[in-house]
């Protein structure tokens, strides 16, 4: 059997794996710079203005708070089904918090928290879940891609893009891939991972290991220990990282973006972190989450140790609290009533933007799905 031991990542060194093949053991390192009670390592805490933790820490409670507000709507009918983020917030945001506007943000679906940081509105989770295409474009948004349903397939596009960069020699931006634990199990997963290493191509592809992919416990998705140590078999630096540790998650991305940037190729973080509710709204996790691992992952919330460390530092106090709180609820509200006045929803939008041109079997396909559509309303 292969037993591997998790080490603290060495400040500022480069994830680096030990392998004795011999011994069948590796090592894989693991970074955590606030632990679950807020107790900060101050050897390893980065350089981060008070203006810029701030903004980490709003933008989570901002993420938890649609959240809240997307299941009452979608509750209440006025909205689609959606994915949550609740208890995954530090996993996006701190990636997002280490990338530029040139670095390319290439997600999956629970990603809100990382969009959101990112300058998306609010609004766009209430109109992309509500078949309203639009709600994947904003102003800025030029390299924030669509989110991606199709399990893993965003690896390959993330990929693609920084193969682009390479031949371009663009050295001032790099790509930053989401994945979820099951997406390891894709092969499109795997192609990706190869060809980013075959290619040594500036992308950083960021895990999230929430231990389920829908009801399929990460134990019965893989074999591996650690999801960490599948980068071994590309042969790029691979680290574990406290998941709902958000200082953690933006300091493993950044030392990994920098490398991408000077060169150095792709890096691969496992932030390991736990859905805190339903994998989508059609989904009853109680059927088959036992109720004691939700609830020892309720006691390693990512607000709540975030919050504990703002207040240690002196620049977060209960005023600022309820103040912040007051402003997030009107500005969702803000966007609910700006989403819910909006009436000219085109059925056919998503022909408009497979191609951004117009191209004639895209136009047919477009042409008989609107056949199809009058036909359904006539027949009703
Ligand atoms: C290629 C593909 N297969 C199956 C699905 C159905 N599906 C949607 S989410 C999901 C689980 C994904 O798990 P994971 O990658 O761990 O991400 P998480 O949902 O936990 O964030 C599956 C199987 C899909 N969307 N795409
Ligand atoms: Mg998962």
């Amino acid at each position: 059997m292969i037993v591997n031991t998790c080490e603290q990542h060495a400040a500022g060194g480069k994830p680096a794996y030990e392998l004795d093949l011999r011994e069948r053991t590796f090592k894989i390192s693991h970074l955590q710079i606030l632990d679950e009670k807020g107790n900060l390592d101050a050897e390893r805490e980065p350089n981060l203005s008070a203006e810029d933790l701030i903004k980490l820490y709003r933008t989570m409670v901002l993420a938890r708070a649609v959240d809240d507000r997307l299941l009452k709507l979608q509750r209440q009918g006025r909205i689609g089904t959606f994915p949550l983020c609740t208890g995954q917030e530090a996993a996006s945001c701190g990636p997002a918090l280490a990338m530029t506007p040139k670095d390319w943000f290439v997600g999956s679906f629970r990603e809100l928290a990382g969009r959101l940081l990112r300058g998306e509105p609010i609004e766009n989770g209430f109109l992309v879940f509500n078949g309203y295409e639009e709600g994947n474009t904003f102003p800025g948004g030029e390299r924030t891609l669509p989110i991606s349903i199709i399990i893993g397939a965003q690896a390959l596009h993330a990929v693609g893009i920084a193969y682009a960069m390479k031949i371009r020699g663009e050295t001032d931006s790099a790509v930053v891939c989401f994945v979820g634990d099951g997406a390891t199990s894709q092969g499109d997963f795997h192609e990706a991972m190869n060809f980013a290493s075959v290619w040594q191509v500036p992308v950083v592809f960021v895990c999230a290991n929430n231990q389920w992919a829908i009801s399929l416990p990460r134990e019965k998705q893989t074999h591996s220990q650690t999801l960490a140590q599948k980068a071994i078999a590309y042969d790029m630096p691979g680290i574990q990282v406290d998941g709902n540790d958000a200082l953690a998650m933006y300091q493993a991305t950044k030392e990994a973006l920098d490398r991408a940037r000077a060169g150095e190729g792709p890096t691969f973080i496992e932030g390991v972190t736990y859905r805190l509710m339903m994998h989508t709204t059609s989904d009853d996790p109680s059927r088959y989450q036992p109720p004691e691992q939700l609830e020892a992952w309720q006691g390693r919330d990512p607000l709540v140790r975030f919050k504990s460390y703002l207040e240690a530092k002196g620049i977060w106090n209960d005023k600022q609290q309820a103040a912040m709180e007051v402003e997030i609820k009107q500005e969702i509200e803000d966007a609910v009533k700006a989403f819910e006045a909006k009436t000219d929803f085109k059925p056919d939008t998503p022909f408009d933007h497979v191609f951004g041109t117009e191209v004639p079997k895209i136009e047919e396909q477009r042409a008989e799905f609107l056949h199809h559509l009058r036909e359904e309303s006539t027949d009703a």
